[in-house]
């Protein structure tokens, strides 16, 4: 049982949590088979800030968006950080993306095209101009790229090929920016992804410096992979930049996070906090698509989610574990886990909600605001974002 003042602390630690959303998450979304749109769905940049910061007004940590450039585009990227900022939001991560144009369809920097290269690297270096202007700190990079057949193209000239676009990326990088990392293990690629792991992310992050980092997307990787393995490992590298946090049952799912492996997202954070990485140094994103349910309030279930996981690996009882472990007791180590794990942080969230001035049950806050209707009455005409837009 953890002592009255360590759930102070508990508590002080939870309230400075910050989650980010992503931009892409407020709009419609979908399978390759069919998006069903939603009423009320954003049409603009600014509109899936209005939508944030509801997410935000109703639990108190979540202060910062994602961008997808160029689903996000605007003329003036400053303008739109000083909207953000009147909502009492900031941008966060720019995400780059070069999988959509047809002449990715080889690879964005490792098609042997070097024009294509060229136009590929373009983007990410606007991408950097788009951070200077938005004040945003990090620049996601997940590349598509890859090949569907043995032989296809030359597996180590496209790893030269990415090196040579990361290293320019990397060059153009400002004071206080970083290059996040992000791996795939396959798709849309079948055969060879050019990052697959997070092995090829440290490797590549290793060789160009401090300012290059591994995020962590939690649907990227094999059934069965033990991620907070790699969490743990990467954070005793001093490699870990970020998570983009979702669920998955079967491949990239992009469901809500914890919605289907509550346990692994606690192992997660437990590292996380056990490694030092629970720090504004370790961006906590969300990565999710909300192809059926309601956008807003599934994203304000994840937050609570990701709480929920965090507050209970800040209870472990780590001196207990830690005589547990030394003492070789295997049963009473995974016991002081699972205390943890199977304790209710439902109230005490609510209490950190309240002593916050946010709503202790964030869900029925949303409902009871009349947001929901508001953007359905009020968002008629042009076209609502979704993949692409
Ligand atoms: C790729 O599957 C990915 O996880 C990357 O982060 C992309 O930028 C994002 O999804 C887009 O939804
Ligand atoms: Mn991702
Ligand atoms: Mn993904």
């Amino acid at each position: 049982m953890t002592a009255g003042s360590t759930v102070e602390a508990v508590k002080t630690a939870l309230k400075t949590q910050a989650v980010e959303t992503p931009s892409w998450a407020y709009g419609n979304s979908g399978t390759r088979f069919k998006v069903f749109a939603q009423p009320g769905v954003p049409r603009t940049p600014r509109e899936k800030l209005d939508d944030a910061a509801r997410v935000h007004e109703h639990t108190g940590v979540a202060p910062s968006v994602a961008l997808h450039i160029p689903w996000d585009r605007v003329d003036d990227y400053a303008a739109l950080a000083a909207y953000a900022k009147e909502r009492g939001l900031r941008l966060g991560a720019i995400n780059s993306n070069v999988f959509q144009d047809d002449d990715y369809k080889l690879g964005s920097v490792t098609n042997p095209d070097p024009a294509v290269r060229r136009k590929a690297l373009a983007h990410l270096l606007e991408c950097v101009d788009i951070m200077d202007a938005t004040g945003s700190r990090d620049l996601k990079l997940w590349f598509s790229d890859g090949t569907n057949y043995p032989g296809q193209d030359d597996i180590r000239d496209r790893q030269d090929r990415l090196a040579e676009a990361l290293s320019a990326v990397y060059e153009r990088l400002g004071d206080g920016q970083r290059m996040l990392l992000e791996y795939k293990l396959f798709e849309p690629a079948f055969y060879t992804m050019d990052v697959p792991d997070w092995g090829t992310a440290y490797a590549h992050c290793l060789r160009l410096g401090e300012k290059a980092q591994v995020v962590v997307d939690t649907g990227h990787h094999a059934p069965g992979t033990n991620i907070e393995f790699i969490v743990a490992f990467l954070l005793r590298e001093g490699k870990l930049g970020g998570f983009d946090f979702n669920s998955r049952f079967y491949a990239d799912d992009d469901l809500m996070v914890g919605s289907a492996d509550p346990f692994q997202l606690f192992r997660i954070m437990y590292e996380v906090v056990r490694g030092g990485g629970y720090s504004p140094d370790v961006a906590f994103m969300l990565d999710q698509c909300h192809n059926l349910e309601p956008k807003i309030p599934a994203i304000i279930r994840s937050v609570m989610n990701v709480q929920e996981a965090t507050a209970k690996a800040l209870l472990v009882d780590r001196p207990s574990l830690a005589a547990a472990q030394s003492a070789g007791d295997v049963l009473g180590a995974n016991a002081v886990l699972m205390d943890a794990y199977n304790t209710d942080v439902r109230p005490l969230l609510a209490e950190v909600r309240t002593e916050m001035g946010v709503a202790a049950d964030p869900m029925a806050a949303y409902r009871e605001s009349g947001w929901a209707q508001r953007i359905v009455d009020e968002r008629v005409g042009g076209e609502q974002a979704g993949w692409g837009a």
